[in-house]
């Protein structure tokens, strides 16, 4: 069994308190012990095979979630390298997987995946493992080594024999349930960050297995079209502007550019920015370079071909890039992330390798595509109009001020009398008799009470100058106070929670869906900061002997009745809308801050693509997708009437 050789003992100490640090302090090196950190120990051991793969050495990589909730990494790369490394005298692999920060590439030349704010290699994955086993196949030989707690338990041992030309390394771990607060791995987690993986490496298949169920299940991402292909899969389900994606790639001063995008007849952008394969949220220097070099390129055109005319203002980045879906990819050798949360790419270079690569080829492909050069031009003109509209809409409705509104706040709005926003709260009610309701129920001092009429408008149809015509719209612009796209400012919010109170019905959920949607797409940083949230109204209302019971759903009616027994002097009401409830009934069971259920309204950044693709499903024009969509999740909805 455990075969320690007694000389590297020294340094093995020196090793040991170096992982120890890490089982001490698990956020700083994955962020959080919870499931996001636990999906991250996969990313970490994957990335070291799609760095094999951007080498050219790996074409293939497998993933499986084990029965036993293990997870298994296979390549067919070179195998992780199994001399003894000339410092510490032990198998290379083992400092690797000893090491904290033992990234250095032993032969030097490739990009490092870990560029990102976690990019710290298999030492922290196997820190924070209960054990982990490296099998290594190369030269003939297949190699093991295992490790339980970050220790080493036995010594690099050749336990086969594998043919000469077959080569490749295969790492399995399990999580330490003493360190992570969730343990189970969700397959469709890993198959989004799987899939933009293989879409981020051109040419690289990538299986990933679940074999947890008695029918496992099994997908295999492999696009040789790259990222030209994930912005065809990110416009999915919306109508593009011309069929082409276009596509730059080049090198500039030794980074990698890869650029696609596609226009859609839709009015939001939408762009993600990567760097050496790790999503930049907040993009950086890259983003700037893509930008401006679009920016020139097309105002360029659109003069040189008398689209804009001498006397007419240039277009602006925005109107330019409305409905666009873009990929910007880059690939550097040493990447510096900057900002609160270093996420944000602080490369000068990488600025003026983006610029060059995407404006000499943007202008070639144009000179080339006349048509579709038109159709980007003819849509940015109308934007620009539009834009010059919604400024003037704007302008005129902040100029206006009746005697209704002589705080510029909208008429139907009841105000809350606090001031200091910590401490308001505001209520968006579906309806103007449910909005009656509220205003009789609420506490004065701290809620405010905004109802709106009917359905408001579904932003994902709907262009800049009537969305800001829209009354609905307008009045929750105002009531925020934060303002909206380049006028947005967090800092001038006046409440500091935003609940929005619907029917718990379909259409309840459908409007609700619809303020969602103009939250998320206008002033997405108010979900991002936490603000948003969706007040839960009872299902229904149990009397027995004067007495009142509410239950928020079906398990809870069952589990009241269960407690006070299922008899005929039970009286059970199911609520159909927030209008059947009088205003006492409201503050009691959804508004008293001391009794309602709130939930917050979040969003996992690293998971834009899905939640844009969930919004352009449910609130876009195609249908067969919605009922796709629908149907692939009616589990997550059971709970509405639908
Ligand atoms: C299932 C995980 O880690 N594959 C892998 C890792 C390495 C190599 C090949 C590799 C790299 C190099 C030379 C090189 C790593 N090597 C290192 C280090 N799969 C997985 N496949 N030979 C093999 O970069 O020169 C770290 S990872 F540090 F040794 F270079």
């Amino acid at each position: 069994m455990a075969e320690v050789n007694q000389e590297y003992n020294a340094e093995q100490i020196q090793v040991l308190e170096g992982l120890e640090a890490v089982r001490k302090r698990p956020g700083m090196y994955i962020g959080s012990t919870s499931a996001r950190g636990l999906h991250h120990l996969v990313y970490e051991i994957v990335d070291n095979s799609v760095d094999e793969a951007l080498a050219g050495f790996c074409s293939h990589i497998e993933v499986s979630i084990n029965a036993d909730n293990s997870i298994t990494v296979v390549d067919d790369g070179r195998g992780m390298p199994v001399d003894e490394h000339p410092k510490m005298h032990v198998p290379a692999v083992e400092v690797i997987f000893t090491q904290l920060h033992a990234g250095g590439k032993f032969g030097g030349g490739a990009y490092k995946v870990s560029g990102g704010l976690h990019g710290v290699g298999a030492s922290v994955v196997n820190a924070l493992s209960e054990w982990l086993e490296v099998r290594i196949r190369k030269d003939g030989n297949i190699y093991m080594q295992r490790y339980e707690r970050g220790n080493t338990a036995c010594g690099l041992t050749v336990v086969g024999t594998c043919k000469k030309s077959e080569h490749g390394s295969t790492v399995t771990f399990l999580p330490d349930s003493t360190i992570f607060e969730e343990t189970v791995f969700d397959y469709d987690t890993l198959k989004t960050r799987l899939r933009e993986t293989a879409f981020l490496t051109k040419g690289l298949k990538i299986t990933l297995r679940d074999l947890r169920e008695e029918e496992p299940r099994e997908r295999e991402f492999c696009y040789e079209g790259g990222i030209k292909e994930f912005v065809t899969y990110l416009n999915t389900g919306k109508e593009p502007l011309y069929s082409d994606v276009i596509y730059c790639e080049g090198t500039r001063d030794g980074i990698v550019v890869e650029v696609a995008l596609q226009h859609n007849d839709s009015y939001t952008e939408n762009c993600y920015s990567f760097v050496n394969n790790v999503i930049t949220p907040e993009g950086g220097t890259h983003l700037t370079g893509f930008k401006n070099a679009l920016t020139k390129t097309f105002n360029d055109y659109a003069r040189a071909n008398k689209l804009l005319r001498d006397s007419e203002q240039n277009l602006s980045g925005e109107d330019i890039r409305e409905g666009m879906t873009a990929v910007i990819s880059i690939k550097i050798e040493e990447p510096q992330f900057e900002g609160q949360t270093k996420q944000k790419l602080g490369n000068s270079e990488a600025k003026t390798a983006v610029d060059a690569v995407l404006s000499e080829q943007l202008t070639y492909y144009l000179e080339q595509h006349p048509q579709v050069a038109q159709e980007i031009c003819k849509k940015s003109i109308l934007a620009q109009r539009a834009r010059a509209a919604a400024r003037k809409a704007r302008d005129l409705a902040r100029g206006r001020k009746t005697a209704l509104e002589s705080n510029g706040l909208p008429g139907k709005l009841a105000d809350c009398s606090d001031k200091n926003p910590e401490n308001c709260e505001i209520f968006i009610v579906e309806g103007d008799s449910a909005g009656g309701s509220a205003k009789k129920a609420r506490s004065r001092a701290t809620q405010a009470i905004l109802p709106l009429r009917g359905k408001i408008l579904n932003v994902e149809k709907a262009r800049l100058d009537r969305i800001y015509g829209n009354a609905e719209i307008k009045a929750m612009i105002t009531a925020f106070g934060t303002g909206i796209h380049d006028d947005f400012d967090i800092s001038k919010l006046r409440y500091h929670k935003i609940i929005i109170m619907t029917d718990a019905d379909v259409d309840g959920a459908h409007i609700g869906t619809l303020m969602l949607t103009f939250i998320y797409r206008f002033m997405p940083e108010l979900i991002k900061q936490g603000y948003v949230y969706m007040a839960m109204p009872p299902l229904y209302k149990v009397e027995k002997n004067k007495k009142v019971w509410y239950a928020y759903s079906d398990e809870e009616l069952n589990s009241i009745l269960m407690e006070i027994g299922r008899d005929q002097g039970n009286k059970i009401q199911r609520y159909k809308g927030l209008g059947e409830m009088d205003a006492e009934q409201l503050w009691e069971t959804t508004m008293d801050p001391a009794r309602r259920i709130l939930k917050r309204v979040t969003m996992d950044e690293e998971d834009a693509q899905n939640i844009d693709l969930t919004f352009t499903t449910l609130m876009g024009d195609k249908v067969e997708p919605r009922r796709d969509f629908i149907e692939a999740n009616a589990k997550y909805v059971k709970n509405l009437d639908i």
